[in-house]
């Protein structure tokens, strides 16, 4: 070899070792400083090259279209500034779908777009969107994502290091089945059905079932192998695109509990984003969650014709057949009422009320 390769190689090998020090400092291999000039002040603003966003579901959900929609308009309205990565399935979390909000609060995940399910372990206070027949009508959810008591709601996220960017909408939970059909709580006796959280256990216990706690990774799966008989989700939003009525025989709506999502983000990596931007990922945030918003109420009635047509039994509960139902999980609701902070359930209940 002669000299001048060798030294050529030796520079090559300290710029390599140099570059690869400036990945390291930024902690964990995540952040390489963009270098973009803050406009105020001149003073440098580290951006990192890619932001993680996590959510439960894959991308075919109406859940996960929304979470594309963001990554794209942020991408978009920052002029390709601040780019988002979409992580579907709770692939961050290991499947683990209830650790994404204490991996956002930490900051080792940027955003997350997630179910108030999934966040109530994390912060009680979300729990009030499932409570049980909380919300009579989609008219009622949409008041209350949009008054004083909503924004309160987003605002608790900033006592967990998080900043509320908006709601979405995973949508009504509704119940399937392959034992029998359900039009009062008797058909519900022994029935393993899939849950989620203490809420819903409690809930399903009161009406006689057998719930049972599952990631959702496990669900569809499970529901084929008859580990469980049933499991409770959105009919637009979940059921068709991940082909549940393959493996479901039944399906009843009821309309029990309202499933809210948030958009979300950790407070520290906000904070490091210039004004500017953060105007613009907060626009890109309103007209990403009008969109996920908008298609996951789309269809609904063509939705229970389709899962007919696949061969499931549909049953619509009338408000009569509601009663008993509702009278069941009153305890429960009033369990979780305190649990969450009776001001938030009072302040939700007369945004409520209100529209009836
Ligand atoms: O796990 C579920 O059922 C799902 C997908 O709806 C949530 O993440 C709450």
């Amino acid at each position: 070899m002669n000299k001048k390769l060798l030294r050529f190689l030796a520079v090559g090998m300290l710029f390599i070792l140099v570059l690869g020090c400036f990945g390291c400092s930024g902690g964990g291999g995540q952040q390489e400083p963009a270098g973009e000039e803050g406009e105020e002040g001149g003073e440098e603003v580290a951006l990192k090259s890619e932001y993680k966003l996590t959510m439960n579901v894959s991308t075919d959900t109406c859940w996960g279209q929304g979470g594309v929609k963001f990554a794209e308009l942020v991408n978009e309205y920052t002029d390709g500034k601040v780019n988002v990565k979409v992580y579907p399935n709770a692939q961050l979390v290991g499947g683990d779908q209830m650790r994404q909000a204490e991996m956002v609060q930490s900051g080792a995940i940027d955003f997350m777009l997630n179910s108030t399910i999934n966040i109530a372990p994390t912060i009680p206070e979300f729990d009030v969107f499932s409570l049980p027949f909380m919300f009579p009508s989609y008219e009622a959810v949409d008041a209350v994502v949009n008054s004083e008591a909503g924004q309160k709601l987003l605002d608790v996220l900033g006592d967990y290091n998080m900043v509320g960017l908006g709601y979405g909408e995973n949508g009504f939970r509704e119940l399937t089945n392959n034992v029998r059909p359900i039009t009062s709580p008797d058909d519900m006796k022994g029935l393993k059905i899939r849950v989620v959280t203490p809420i819903y256990i409690d809930i399903m216990r009161a009406l006689g079932a057998n719930p049972i706690a599952m990631n959702w990774g496990e669900v569809f799966t499970s529901l084929q192998q008859g580990v469980i008989d049933g499991q409770e989700n959105p009919v637009v939003g979940i059921i068709i695109p991940n082909k549940v009525y393959e493996v479901q025989k039944y399906m009843t709506n009821w309309h029990y509990s309202y499933d809210a999502l948030v958009l979300a983000v950790n407070k520290d990596v906000w904070e490091s984003i210039p004004a500017d931007l953060q105007e613009q990922i907060q626009r890109a945030a309103k007209d990403a969650m009008a969109y996920q918003i908008q298609i996951s109420r789309e269809g609904l009635a063509e939705g229970n014709d389709f899962l007919r047509e696949q061969g499931m039994e549909v049953t619509d509960l009338t408000p009569e057949q509601l009663v008993p139902f509702k009278e069941l999980t009153k305890p429960v609701y009033d369990d979780y009422a305190e649990k969450v902070g009776l001001d938030i359930v009072k302040a939700f209940e007369e945004v409520v009320a209100g529209m009836q």
